[in-house]
C-alpha cells in the first residue's frame, strides 16, 4: 500500500513539475539574460518565422497527444482486469483487425503531416529570402572560435577580419556565408534564426535579422573536438548609424602605441605573436616606428587571405572593440553594458578592460580553455615573463 501511495505521489510531482517547466518556457520567464540560448524568444524576422511554425505544430501535436493519452488511460481503466475476474469467464470478444478503422488511422495522420509539410516547406523557403541590400558576412568555423570577414566594396578582398563577435545593422538582413577551416561546426544564434552547419569545402547561407539592438549569444552545436562546449559566438545588432560607425572604426588605422610598455609589447608581438595573429598594417619586418597603412589586409606567416591555412588565429587589429574574447568565453570588459533587452548597444563596449583575464590567457592559454596547440589547434604556452605579459597586455589594449 505504501508503495502504491509513493508511486502516486511521484507521478503527481512529475506531472506538476513538467507542467510548471512548460509554463516557464511558454511565459519566457527569466529572458533574455537568464536563458540567452532559448529558441522560444525570437528577436528577428527569421526566428519569428520559425516560431510561427513551431507554435501551431506544437498545438496540433499536443492535441493528438492528449486524444491518444486520454484514450489509453480510459481504456486501461475501463477494461482492466478486476480482482474477481476469472480466466475464460466473461472475457471480451477477441477480435483481429478492423479495416475501416485501420485505413482511418493511417489516412488521418498522413493528411495531418501533409498539411504540416506545406507550411514547413513554405517556412524553409522563406528562410532564404533576403533583401537586395543585405549585409554580407563570411563566417569561418575554426577549432574553437569563429572568424568573420566583411568585403565592403565587393572587390574580392576582405576589409574587416574579426573573430567571435559579428556586427549587423538592426532591421536589415545579413547573409552569413558559413564555411569551415577544419571540421564540421554549426553556427547558431537562436534568437535570430536556426542552426546552419559549417562544412569543410562547402558554403552554407544563413540569413539573420534582428528587430532590436543588442548582443545575441550563440554556441557551436556540432561536436568539433576538445573545446566544442565552449565554442561560443555573439552577433551584435547595431542601430544603422552605429553600424556605420562600427564599419568606420573597424577599417581605421589603429592608434600607435604611445607608452614605453605598449611599444615594447608591439615589438614582442611582432616577434612572438605575429606568426599566428594578424594586426592589419603592422609589418613584421619593419622597425619602429612601424608603418601603418590603410591597405586592406596584410598577411603574415601562415595566415593567408584566400587559402585559410590551419594554425589560423584571430585577427587582433581591432581586438578591444569586441565585448567578448577567447571564443566568446569571457567578456573583454567588466561591468560591460551588454545586451539586457533594453535595445541599447554600443559600438565600443564600455567598462573596465578585463586585464586579469587577458593576462591569465597570455600566461597559460590552455588553463583557460582546453586546446591542443601541438596539433595546430589553439594557442601554445609561450613561456612569457610577467614583464612581457604586462607589455603585451598594454599593447593589446591599444588595438581599437
Ligand atoms: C601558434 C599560434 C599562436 C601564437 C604564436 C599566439 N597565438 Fe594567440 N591565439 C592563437 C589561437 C589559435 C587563438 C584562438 C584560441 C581560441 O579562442 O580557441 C588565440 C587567441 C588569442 C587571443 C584571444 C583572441 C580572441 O579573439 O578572443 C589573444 C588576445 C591572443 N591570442 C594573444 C596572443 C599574443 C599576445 C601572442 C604572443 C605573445 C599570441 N597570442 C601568440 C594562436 C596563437
Ligand atoms: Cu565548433
Amino acid at each position: 500500500m505504501a508503495n502504491k501511495r509513493r508511486s502516486t505521489i511521484a507521478a503527481v510531482v512529475g506531472v506538476v513539475g513538467v507542467l510548471f517547466l512548460g509554463w516557464l518556457l511558454i511565459r519566457n520567464i527569466g529572458l533574455p539574460e537568464g536563458r540567452p540560448l532559448t529558441t522560444l524568444s525570437p528577436q528577428g524576422e527569421k526566428a519569428q518565422d520559425i516560431q510561427n511554425l513551431i507554435i501551431p505544430v506544437f498545438i496540433v501535436a499536443g492535441l493528438v497527444f492528449i486524444i491518444i493519452e486520454v484514450g489509453i488511460i480510459w481504456m486501461v481503466a475501463r477494461f482492466r482486469r478486476n480482482k474477481d475476474d476469472k480466466d475464460g469467464v466473461n472475457e471480451p470478444e477477441q477480435v483481429h483487425g478492423n479495416t475501416p478503422l485501420e485505413i482511418g488511422w493511417t489516412i488521418v495522420p498522413a493528411l495531418l503531416l501533409a498539411v504540416l509539410a506545406v507550411f514547413n516547406v513554405q517556412t524553409i523557403v522563406a528562410m532564404d529570402d533576403h533583401s537586395a541590400d543585405a549585409v554580407q558576412v563570411k563566417v569561418i568555423g575554426q577549432q574553437w572560435w569563429w572568424e568573420y570577414r566583411y568585403d565592403l566594396d565587393n572587390d574580392g578582398k576582405d576589409d574587416i577580419i574579426t573573430a567571435t563577435e559579428a556586427a549587423i545593422p538592426v532591421g536589415r538582413d545579413a547573409v552569413f556565408s558559413i564555411q569551415s577551416n577544419d571540421v564540421i561546426h554549426s553556427f547558431w544564434i537562436p534568437a535570430l534564426n536556426g542552426k546552419k552547419d559549417a562544412m569543410p569545402g562547402r558554403t552554407h547561407q544563413l540569413v539573420l535579422q534582428a528587430n532590436k539592438a543588442g548582443i545575441y549569444q550563440g554556441q557551436c552545436t556540432e561536436f568539433c573536438g576538445l573545446s566544442h562546449g565552449v565554442m561560443r559566438m555573439q552577433v551584435k545588432a547595431l542601430p544603422p548609424a552605429e553600424y556605420q560607425a562600427w564599419l568606420k572604426q573597424m577599417t581605421s588605422v589603429p592608434a600607435q602605441p604611445l607608452t614605453a610598455d605598449a611599444k615594447a609589447g608591439q615589438e614582442l608581438f611582432i616577434g612572438q605573436c605575429a606568426r599566428c595573429h594578424q594586426v592589419n598594417g603592422l609589418l613584421p619586418t619593419s622597425k619602429a616606428p612601424f608603418t601603418y597603412s590603410t591597405m586592406p589586409i596584410q598577411n603574415y606567416g601562415k595566415v593567408s587571405q584566400t587559402a585559410l591555412a590551419s594554425r589560423n588565429a584571430p585577427n587582433l587589429t581591432k581586438f578591444m572593440t569586441r565585448d567578448y574574447f577567447i571564443g566568446g568565453l569571457y567578456p573583454l570588459y567588466l561591468d560591460n553594458k551588454e545586451y539586457k533587452g533594453d535595445g541599447k548597444a554600443e559600438v565600443m563596449p564600455k567598462g573596465v578592460p578585463n586585464v586579469n583575464m587577458i593576462r591569465s590567457w597570455l600566461r597559460n592559454p590552455a588553463e583557460i580553455k582546453p586546446m591542443n596547440p601541438d596539433n595546430n589547434q589553439g594557442m601554445p604556452n609561450l613561456g612569457l615573463t610577467e614583464q612581457q605579459i604586462d607589455q603585451l597586455t598594454a599593447y593589446l589594449l591599444t588595438l581599437k
